[in-house]
């Protein structure tokens, strides 16, 4: 019998992008492409690129983006991805919260919760960092709302 291909929908899914070793802007344009080269991943749009001052957290000012894709993919499958770009981007993990080469953290897939021992999502600290907030505003306003940009506006940011 014939089988049947059938095509998963579409979702649309938010990316952080981070950066603070080495060359960190371009770093983020490097992911970016390979996040748009990815199968099953479209990159609909990424924020401006931002400088930033570390939040809990050491080493040089980071270089942070958010971006806006359509995938096909499911949640784990696009951690998976993710995490394959940052190894290619020459990531070490020494310790939590250690500077980087680059950083990728899934923040919404669609509407989804998701609570497994590898994936959170909504990512349970977007809400407490500008260098989230600011950039998804920029590329998704409905998504944030105006108190949460308040809480975060001691902390430091600027467009690049
Ligand atoms: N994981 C669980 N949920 C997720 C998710 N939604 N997206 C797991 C991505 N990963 C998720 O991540 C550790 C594990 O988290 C992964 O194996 C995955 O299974 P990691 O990237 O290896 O380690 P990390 O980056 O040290 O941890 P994490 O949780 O990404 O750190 P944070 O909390 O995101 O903080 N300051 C500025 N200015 N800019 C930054 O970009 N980043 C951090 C990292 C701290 N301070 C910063 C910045
Ligand atoms: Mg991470």
């Amino acid at each position: 019998m014939k089988a049947l291909a059938v095509d998963r929908a579409e979702v649309t899914a938010f990316v952080a992008l981070g950066a603070n070793l080495g060359h960190a802007a371009q770093a983020l344009r490097d992911a970016l492409t390979a996040l748009g080269d990815t199968p099953g991943v479209r990159l609909v749009q990424a924020s401006r690129l931002y400088r930033t001052a570390p939040v809990q957290s050491t080493g040089p000012d980071y270089v942070n983006a958010v971006a806006e894709v359509s995938t096909t993919l499911t949640a784990p499958a696009l951690l998976d991805a993710l995490q394959a770009i940052e190894d290619g981007a020459g990531r070490q993990r020494p310790y939590r919260n250690a500077p980087r080469t680059l950083d990728l953290d899934l923040l919404l897939y669609g509407s989804a919760r998701i609570d497994s021992p590898r994936l959170t999502v909504p990512h349970p600290r977007m809400a407490q960092r500008a260098f989230v907030l600011v950039p998804l505003a920029e590329i998704a306003r409905a998504l944030v709302s105006a108190g949460q940009l308040a809480a975060v506006a001691d902390q430091t940011i600027e467009k690049i």
